[in-house]
């Protein structure tokens, strides 16, 4: 995800979190404000094309080498490449976020990494591989020349929230989804989506959270193919169709993203 994606499922985790792992958190990222993890969502992209940085740089999608729209699946041995992807990056920083022997600094820069990976993979083109999870097709969004992954990072949310600042939308956009997680059209959902959550098992709750995104690319990315999309306008129809889904995904990234923390510090304590 852009920015809005990422800001606001760390939003949305915030106001799940028990308060153990609120406490731990703020602690850990030397943080008492309220968007203590909002703030650091956004990092593991800051760092992706530094020098140090860089081992990182394939840890925010997994390469689906399916074949939409007629077949969507994942699978971890032919899709994870072999210097890593969401699903190992996931598991290993989750590792490290708990590892007592580690410094401060390390868990703390794990538990960033975590936050922005279950965002990442709740995006249904980091869960892709044609064209490089879309950044290969030309589409039009407004009649201006985009690649589709920024379409789907970035504009159907920027055009769901309409104008303003990214941290005020984002905190009101977390604030609209926690309601419909709570007591609206999510809350009747919401258990069901922590059925495949098995911290014994991070990778394949990964590739299960994996496998339900990869899914949507049929549906709602190439509905009918990755050449008919191109030079496509999809800021009409495909944005009406697209956006609700979306955001679904970012309440179902936020949502995880909570459970996920509170059982890293149920660990760690
Ligand atoms: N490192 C980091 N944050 C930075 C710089 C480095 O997390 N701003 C990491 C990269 C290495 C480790 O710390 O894993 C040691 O880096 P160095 O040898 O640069 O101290
Ligand atoms: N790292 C790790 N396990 C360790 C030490 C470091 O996973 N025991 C992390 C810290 C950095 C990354 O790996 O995020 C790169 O470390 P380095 O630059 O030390 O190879
Ligand atoms: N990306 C992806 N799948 C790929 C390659 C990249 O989902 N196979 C994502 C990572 C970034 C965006 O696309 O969110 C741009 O990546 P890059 O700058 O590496 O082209
Ligand atoms: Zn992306
Ligand atoms: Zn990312």
């Amino acid at each position: 995800w852009g920015g809005l994606g990422h800001i606001t499922t760390a939003y949305i985790a915030s106001q799940f979190v028990s308060n153990s792992t609120e406490a731990y958190l703020k602690h850990l990222l030397r943080s008492n404000e309220p968007d203590y993890m909002a703030k650091v969502a956004s990092w593991a992209d800051s760092i992706r094309y530094t020098k140090w940085g860089r081992f990182t740089s394939t840890f925010h999608f997994i390469d689906a080498h399916d074949s939409p729209p007629e077949s969507c699946n994942v699978d971890f041995e032919r899709d994870c490449k072999g210097t890593g992807c969401v699903i190992t990056a996931l598991a290993n920083y989750t590792e490290q976020s708990l590892d007592p022997s580690l410094p401060p600094w390390q868990r703390a820069q794990a538990a960033k990494f975590v936050i922005h990976f279950v965002g990442d993979l709740h995006q249904p083109l980091h869960n892709e591989d044609v064209a490089r999870g879309g950044n290969g097709i030309h589409v039009k969004w407004n009649g201006r020349d985009f690649n589709l992954h920024h379409v789907w990072d970035s504009s159907i949310a920027e055009k769901w929230l309409g104008r303003g600042k990214p941290y005020p939308l984002a905190e009101k956009w977390s604030r609209d989804l926690t309601d419909k997680i709570n007591g609206g059209i999510y809350s009747k959902e919401k258990d069901a989506w922590l059925a495949d959550l098995d911290f014994s098992d991070p990778i394949e709750t990964a590739m299960a959270w994996s496998r339900e995104c990869n899914k949507l690319v049929c549906e709602y990315v190439f509905p009918e193919g990755p050449k008919a999309i191109v030079g496509q306008e999809l800021s009409g129809e495909y944005y009406e169709k697209a956006a609700p889904m979306l955001e679904k995904q970012v309440a179902r990234a936020g949502y995880r993203m909570a459970a996920w923390l509170d059982l890293i510090v149920d660990e760690f304590q």
